[in-house]
């Protein structure tokens, strides 16, 4: 098996967190998806990380395709249920957390196109997005807190963190005390800390 990432993408980094809260190991490559590295793009057609080629020689992209196929794979805890209402209450959250990260990152990368290139526009829609998923994060901790850190609570985490590292001026514990109180209490997890991007 064999996990292509990136150092910094947030979306490798909770396949990663995944891999480590199971006390599991995987062959990680480390590359830079920006570059179009062949080998990347021959594994994977849509050439972004992480990328994950199993012993069966298949590949499978998509973070949260990724950690769900680990989590059943890989020996150690499960993260995500195999069915019932906690496999849909962690679906649930994960999926925010990757529609929070999807319009943090998208914002972050328009931000680095040349200049005369960049759409104000599009980062204020991406913003707006991020400012609807926070109070909704904020509601939800009944279910992060009964999840015990699962796929739904890391998946979180890893978006959290990354709007500290990549959007810094947000300022989101400013409207979401219970969420920012939730997250000082786990983004000291040894997985977290083992695979913070800084
Ligand atoms: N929806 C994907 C997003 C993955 C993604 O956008 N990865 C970035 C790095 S953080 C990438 O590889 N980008 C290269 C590109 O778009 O060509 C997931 O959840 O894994």
């Amino acid at each position: 098996m064999k996990l292509y990432i990136a150092k910094t993408s947030p979306y490798a980094r909770k396949v990663l967190a995944l891999i480590h809260e199971k006390g599991a190991s995987v062959d990680v490559v480390t590359l830079d998806p920006w570059i179009d590295p062949a080998d990347l793009q021959a594994a994977i057609p849509s050439g972004k990380v992480p990328a994950l080629v199993t012993d069966e020689g298949w590949c499978l992209g998509e973070s949260w395709a990724i950690a769900d196929y680990l989590d059943a794979t890989l020996p150690g805890r499960r993260l995500l249920p195999a069915d019932g209402p906690a496999r849909w209450r962690g679906l649930r959250l994960s999926a925010l957390a990757q529609g929070l990260l999807d319009a943090a990152f998208s914002a972050v990368i328009e931000g680095r196109r040349p200049a005369g290139e960049r759409s104000p526009a599009w980062v204020a829609r991406q913003k707006a997005a991020i400012a609807r998923t926070l109070p909704v994060l904020e509601t939800a901790l009944d279910d992060l807190t009964a999840e015990g850190f699962g796929l739904g609570g890391l998946s979180v985490a890893c978006a959290l963190d990354y709007l500290d590292f990549r959007h810094g001026d947000l300022d989101w514990r400013a409207g979401c005390p219970a969420l920012a109180t939730w997250f000082a209490g786990v983004i000291d997890r040894p997985s977290l800390r083992a695979t913070d991007p800084r």
